[in-house]
């Protein structure tokens, strides 16, 4: 009996479904690669943006850092003075009679009695008087002519810093009638604040040195006042004056500086080295210099 083999194809719906079947598993291979690749694409920008913003982040707490290091140089350089009222009874107890100055807790404070009696108080950093000092000065200069002779003189305009007195001078001016009253007032605490003292040399001070040290010569006063009046909420026409101290209307050459303030109609002209208190010309001959 002989062998009959035969061979049987399987049917066509089995080859379909096996070739479906090889299909999708294909399919869901290039699936998976695909979302595989774009999760790595993802990860690998997430770890991107990651890095940049680090990198940002460590720019802005850099750039913070250095914008801070400015303001608190910047805040003890301009700190300005500030008034602190009322003066407690122990303050105007205390041994130290008015007017002083005095150093306490980093802070310079100055007490002296405007012109109706009461106690003023102002407070300054410590740091606003020292980053002052440290400010390089400015050597600018001025010519001055008579009878064909020219004077060389330091230029004192730029010592002028009203800023500093900001807070504490409207205040001040609020309390008395303003006007020329004020000019005698801010000349009082000038006086009661200071005295005359020579230079070594002749060396401007800021006014913030003058006011702190108590002491200046013509200039440092007179640019201690021009600041002070400077700030007023009034606006005095302010001239600096170089005059010939021994012949103060017929200069023969310059030897001393007052200011001159003006208003509508008035003028006075004041000398702020006197120690006889409040002293003003009503006529000068001299340099003008408007501030
Ligand atoms: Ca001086």
């Amino acid at each position: 009996m002989g062998l009959n083999i035969r061979f049987t194809p399987p049917p066509s719906s089995l080859l379909r479904a096996k070739s479906m079947i090889r299909w999708k598993k294909e399919r869901l291979f290039l699936v998976a690669v695909i979302l595989l690749s774009a999760a790595l694409a993802l990860l690998g920008w997430g770890y991107y943006k990651v890095s940049q913003l680090e990198h940002e982040l460590a720019s802005l707490k850099s750039q913070y850092n250095l914008l801070q290091d400015n303001y608190n140089e910047l805040e003890g350089r301009y700190g300005k003075v500030w008034t602190e009222q009322p003066v407690t009874s122990a303050e105007s107890e205390q041994s130290l009679t008015v007017p002083y100055t005095s150093i306490s807790e980093g802070k310079i404070i100055w007490v002296w009695k405007d012109m109706d009696g009461n106690l003023q108080k102002w407070v300054m950093p410590m740091d606003s008087y020292r980053s002052w000092i440290n400010t390089p000065k400015p050597h600018k200069t001025v010519a001055l002519q008579r009878n064909g002779d020219i004077y060389t003189m330091l230029d004192y305009r730029p010592y002028v810093h009203p800023d500093e007195f900001s807070g504490v001078i409207p205040s001040l001016y609020q309390q008395g009638s303003g006007g020329r009253e004020f000019v005698q007032e801010a000349f009082n605490l000038v006086s009661q604040l200071t005295v005359y003292s020579e230079d070594i040399g002749e060396v401007p001070r800021w006014p913030i040195e003058t006011l702190t040290e108590g002491r200046g010569d013509c200039e440092d006063l007179t640019i201690l006042l021009a600041s002070l009046l400077k700030a007023a909420p009034h606006h005095y026409k302010l001239s600096f004056v170089y005059i010939d101290s021994d012949n103060p209307t017929e200069p023969q050459y310059p030897d001393h500086v007052i200011i001159a303030v003006e208003d509508e109609d008035w003028r006075v002209f004041i000398e702020c080295s006197s120690d006889e208190g409040w002293k003003f010309y009503h006529y000068i001959k001299g340099w003008f210099f408007e501030l």
